[in-house]
């Protein structure tokens, strides 16, 4: 993506968008190990650059991905194909840990939710079978492809909160952690803010994609840290919901809230841009959606007869047609517990919802149309008790929600917040995160005022992307 940035300019260009496909591989005994394809991604980042190269001068490049995840490395050269935070061997690690360090005292230290895939689980499910002794270096997914780039190592703040493995107060490595998990300080890079600047591309890579001596520099590169930034929050009374995989929803703080009310309600106080702090609570988002879509296309594949064209396989993934279809549903849908633990491996979505309503007693939904519609239904649901618990354990009053990213353009999901929240839905920008990540760095390299503050940056982006507002029915407003 490419951003053009200056005073009174704010604007995207797509320059190029790739799958990102897991891969599953058998390892150990033949069990599937499931991965991210790190070197598809990195071959698609190089052609994806060298055309951005071809549409304009190049002033700086940030990286930012989803958290979590973390190659190893052993002098310099990956040990290992890294692991997708869904493969099921992060079991072990939580085991290891809490017996070490019990559940509410990880909390306290480090202000981190409960996600059996937070990298310190991983770290320990590596470390119980062997794997950390061929490392001496983990990169988390944007500081590897930062390292592939420029040749330095650094581990960006607002990510590395994401690993279970900084203090809630400093924003520091706890060492504490470390020490009781045994996994080894030395495998991480230096700690490194946003706008930081990372290093020069190195020359081989910028040769091969026709670039010059471009500067690599250090924006939110978790991508909901970027997306933060993104969103045109006005004041104290807006919380957000970054609606795409995940959705994740919250309200920016100033600090962490670490209490046992905001740990029962699983509420995460990770690091934002400029040490504000993202207090938010992860909840599943359109995976719900685009798994149920890839379980349909696989089965019309099946079904259709050999030599027939792809027609009919290709009209069960039709997002628009399904959601037109779920906006026409009448009767009441399922409302199922999105969080539920089965939705989150890959996999049939479809049937495990049919699978939770027929264990909760409740009709599962018939048709396509219908699960689509259960799904956002449950979404929204999910939303209106996750923002009344925010309220409550943060102490803010919450009136109105933004909506950023993928889910920002899905009109159905956007009322049927505003209704079951009873709040203002004010939806946009889709490319939250790009938007923040290049508004950092172009904060960083000057073309924006360096003391401009995050409310500055976000004027800028109500401006640009002016947001599309949903009002809950008169009756259900809060
Ligand atoms: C969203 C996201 C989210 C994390 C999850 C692993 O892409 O980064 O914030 O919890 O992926």
């Amino acid at each position: 993506m490419l951003g053009h940035v200056g005073p009174g300019e704010l604007r995207l260009q797509h320059v190029a968008r790739f799958p990102n496909r897991p891969v599953t591989v058998p390892e150990s005994g033949g069990a599937p190990g499931l991965h991210w394809d790190l070197l598809g991604l990195w071959s698609a980042i190089g052609d994806g650059l060298a055309q951005a190269g071809r549409s304009a001068d190049l002033v700086s490049i940030g990286v930012d991905s989803w958290a979590v995840d973390y190659g190893l490395l052993r002098q310099g050269s990956l040990v290992g194909l890294p692991y997708h935070y869904r493969d099921e061997r992060t079991a072990l690690g939580v085991a290891t840990v809490h017996a070490a360090i019990p559940a509410d005292e990880l909390y306290r230290r480090t202000g981190l939710a409960h996600l059996p895939f937070n990298t310190i689980f991983q770290l320990a499910a590596d470390q119980a079978v062997g794997t950390l002794d061929t490392a001496d270096r983990a990169l988390l997914v944007p500081d590897l492809i930062g390292r592939w780039l420029t040749g330095v190592d650094v581990t960006e703040r607002t990510n590395a909160s994401t690993t279970g493995l900084l203090s809630a107060v400093s924003g520091e490595w706890e060492p504490s952690l470390f020490a009781g998990t045994r996994i080894p300080r030395s495998l991480f890079a230096p700690l490194v803010d946003p706008g930081t600047s990372v290093g020069a591309l190195l020359p081989a890579f910028a040769t091969s994609a026709g670039l010059g001596s471009v500067p690599v520099t250090a924006v939110g590169s978790h991508d909901t840290a970027s997306a933060v930034v993104g969103v045109p929050l006005e004041d104290e009374h807006a919380a957000y919901i970054s609606s795409g995989t995940w959705s994740l929803v919250g309200v920016e703080l100033s600090a962490p809230v670490v209490t046992d009310a905001a740990r029962s309600a699983n509420f995460t106080n990770e690091g934002g841009v400029d040490h504000r702090i993202r207090f938010l609570k992860n909840i599943s988002g359109l995976w719900l959606l685009s798994e149920s879509m890839r379980t349909w296309d696989a089965r019309a594949s099946a079904s259709a007869a050999p030599g027939s064209s792809s027609t009919d396989a290709t009209r069960a993934s039709d997002l628009a047609t399904l959601l037109a279809a779920a906006a026409e549903v009448t009767r009441p849908v399922a409302v199922f517990d999105a969080s539920d633990e089965r939705f989150t491996p890959p996999g049939d979505m479809p049937s495990r919802i049919r699978s939770w309503c027929v264990e909760h007693d409740v009709e599962p939904p018939a048709s396509q149309a219908e699960v689509v519609r259960s799904i956002l239904e449950s979404l929204a649901a999910a939303y209106a008790v996750t923002l009344d618990e925010a309220e409550r354990v943060s102490g803010r009053t919450i009136t109105t929600v933004h909506v950023v990213g993928g889910g920002s353009q899905n009109e159905l999901l956007c009322r049927l917040t505003a209704e079951r929240t009873g709040r203002v839905v004010l939806a946009g920008p889709v490319e939250a995160t790009a938007i923040g990540n290049v508004l950092v760095q172009a904060r960083a390299a000057g073309l924006l005022p360096q003391s401009s503050s995050l409310e500055a940056l976000r004027a800028l982006v109500r401006e640009a992307f002016p947001p599309v507002r949903y009002e809950p029915a008169a009756a259900a407003r809060r």
